[in-house]
């Protein structure tokens, strides 16, 4: 069975990041796929999976990339399915480069932006799993008690640090 969820990423280096939107689509029980597709050094893959995403099967592509991100952006223009940015932490501009190339999409080619790093990535895993939920009453039911354990996690008082 294909992957709902295609999860693309501008280099082996963004793995770190971006295995915890992987990570968190396992919890929730939402098959991915993790592919390396640079826009820079892979033009010719970027076309072949955006252009094909669609008939593969995926409904949802989150796509993270660092510096001169241009991967999610060029992949939101070869699809019309729903992208995801996940700015990934640069060592030069801690990301902020990445946040800046994703964010700004001029107005007809939509790409949601999220944080920077982890956060972003998780967050878009989140993001793709609530899209889904839509037409997935038990995917809706496990992502509400993704959500209670969450909050039943968080203490009301502070504890002592050593
Ligand atoms: C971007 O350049 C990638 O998304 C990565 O975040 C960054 C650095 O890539 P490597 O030099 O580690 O391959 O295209």
């Amino acid at each position: 069975m294909t992957a709902v969820v295609a999860i693309i990423m501008g280099s082996q280096s963004d793995w770190e990041t971006m295995r915890h939107a992987a990570e968190t689509l396992a919890a929730l029980g939402v098959t991915s796929e993790n592919r390396i597709v640079s826009a820079h050094r892979t033009p010719e893959r970027l076309f072949a999976f955006a252009r094909g995403a669609k008939a593969e099967g995926f409904k949802v592509i989150i796509a993270g990339a660092g510096g001169a991100a241009h991967l999610p952006g060029m992949t939101a223009a070869l699809t019309e399915l729903p992208v995801l940015g996940v700015p990934v932490e640069s060592r030069a501009l801690a990301g902020v480069d990445s946040l800046y190339s994703i964010v700004q999409m001029p107005a007809g080619v939509p790409v949601g932006t999220l944080a920077i790093g982890k956060a972003g990535a998780i967050n878009a895993a989140l993001l793709a799993a609530s899209v889904l939920a839509l037409n997935d009453p038990p995917l809706a039911g496990r992502l509400e008690a993704w959500r209670k354990r969450q909050t039943d996690a968080v203490a009301e008082h502070p504890e002592e640090s050593a």
